[in-house]
């Protein structure tokens, strides 16, 4: 499967992100915008109200053929059948989960460090969330706030490391005012990021179609070659 990791829409279904809005609407508004992936991120819900959302959100992914991804819960993704998971250092192994989901299933891994990053990659990551960028109030618990440059740092370790194809998008405070100085400024000499992962730049949008199309012209700008 290649996916593409241009606008990665991270889902919060908190009122201080979602406001009064329905989050299907809002990943509705999202895909016809562009966003190229979405992962279901919801922290708080009873499983079985995670499974019942997750299954619409794949029906709707599945119509603008985007991969849905599943935050933390690999029994969700396993149980719905959609495209995989995403899953942080502190959440179930990835050899654990790569058993759980097969060898087709996507496994996105968070890092903030390059020692992170590499063992990620060496155990079998399908792609890398790096971050944190710039410290943001929709997660606040983040580790470790790394700007541009440290995801730069990042990259150039990965590539050093024989890592140079594995596909990074960034996370953090990012959104379309600072999204063209991000790419440029974390890019390393022979590797850059292949996308942006937002929350609120599109989640809390009032417009979330246009937001995401804002994004997309972004990313899609920054690859052009020079
Ligand atoms: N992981 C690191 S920062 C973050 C996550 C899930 C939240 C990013 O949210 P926003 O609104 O795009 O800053
Ligand atoms: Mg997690």
């Amino acid at each position: 499967m290649t996916v593409d990791y241009s606008v990665y829409l991270v889902t919060d279904s908190t009122p201080a992100i979602l406001g009064d809005k329905d989050l299907i609407s809002v990943v509705e508004a999202s895909l016809r915008g562009g966003v190229t992936v979405v992962q279901y991120r919801d922290k708080h819900s009873a499983k079985e109200d995670v499974v019942a959302v997750a299954k619409k959100l794949h029906q709707l992914t599945q119509s603008h053929g985007v991969p849905l991804l599943i935050n933390d819960r690999v029994d969700v993704a396993v149980e719905i059948g959609c495209e995989g998971v995403h899953i942080g250092q502190d959440d179930m192994e990835i050899q654990q989960a790569r058993k759980l989901l097969g060898p087709n299933k996507i496994i996105g891994v968070t890092a903030s460090s390059k020692e992170e990053a590499i063992s990620a990659c060496q155990a079998g990551a399908d792609y890398l969330g790096l971050g944190t960028v710039y410290s943001t109030a929709t997660k606040k618990d983040t580790k470790s706030i790394i700007g541009p440059s440290g995801v730069a740092d990042i990259l150039a370790a990965l590539d050093a490391a024989g890592h140079s194809s594995i596909p990074a998008v960034c996370i953090g405070g990012v959104n379309a005012s600072n999204a063209s100085a991000v790419l440029a400024g974390s890019a390393s000499p022979h590797k850059a990021l292949d996308g942006l992962a937002v929350v609120s730049a599109i989640i809390a949008a009032a417009d979330p179609a246009a937001a995401s199309r804002d994004l997309l012209g972004k990313v899609i700008t920054a690859k052009i070659p020079d």
